[in-house]
């Protein structure tokens, strides 16, 4: 199953694709984990991602491609994975495309989760503040401010991926809204309608 978790910032696509993993028995692939390591390890492409992840903006498509391109060639991903923040461009969709179809690969299906945007910025505090309580490192992109540049960055550049999508016959759409475990639940009915 080669899976993508589509939705705005907040939208609970980490959360989702964390319980997925188990159930499905393939990897979660989260570019915003693989780019928060990146600077946590201070490598080149950590230090150009930096700025522009706390900035809110989106990396760079060629950076975020390579690191893709280079984790969907490993061995615990040879059954399928689960996309998480990734694609957020057109450009980040076509270059998925050519990286399947250059090993006779397609994608299965893609979940949208369908929120409420304005009331994302609720969970993103709520994961600040939960963080700061318990002595952890709070993600500098997780405050207000910044949080209205990701919205910004997700309608001007992720949300045409909704249509695209669409079209190609891969869009499910689930409620975001519900509770975590219904949303899961949810995912699953879905996944099951789809692939049947
Ligand atoms: P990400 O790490 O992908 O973060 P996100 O989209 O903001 O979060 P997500 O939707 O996964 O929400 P989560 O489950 O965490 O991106 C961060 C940055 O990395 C981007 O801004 C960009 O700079 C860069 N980046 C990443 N991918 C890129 C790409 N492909 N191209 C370019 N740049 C890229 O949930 C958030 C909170 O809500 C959690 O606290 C969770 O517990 C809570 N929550 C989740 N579901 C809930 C529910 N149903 N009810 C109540 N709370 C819920």
């Amino acid at each position: 199953m080669r899976l993508i978790l589509l939705g705005p910032p907040g939208a609970g696509k980490g959360t989702q694709a964390q319980r997925l993993v188990d159930k499905l028995g393939i990897p979660q692939l989260s570019t915003g984990d693989m780019l928060r390591a990146a600077v946590k390890a201070q490598t080149e492409v950590g230090r150009k991602a930096k700025a522009v992840m706390e900035a809110g903006e989106l990396v760079s498509d060629d950076i975020v491609n390579a690191i893709v391109s280079e984790r969907i060639d490993a061995a615990d991903c040879q059954r399928g994975f689960i996309l998480d923040g990734y694609p957020r461009t057109l450009q980040q969709a076509d270059s998925v495309n050519a990286m399947l179809a250059a090993k006779g690969l397609s994608l299965d299906v893609v979940v949208e989760l369908v929120v409420d945007d304005k009331a994302m910025v609720g969970r993103i505090l709520k994961r600040a503040e939960e963080a700061r309580a318990a002595g952890e490192p709070v993600r500098k992109d997780d405050n207000a401010e910044v949080y209205d540049e990701r919205l910004r960055e997700y309608y001007k550049k992720t949300a045409p991926l909704i249509g695209y999508y669409y079209a190609k016959d891969k869009l499910v759409t689930v409620d975001g809204m519900q509770s975590i475990d219904a949303v899961t639940k949810s995912i699953e009915a879905v996944l099951a309608t789809a692939t049947a």
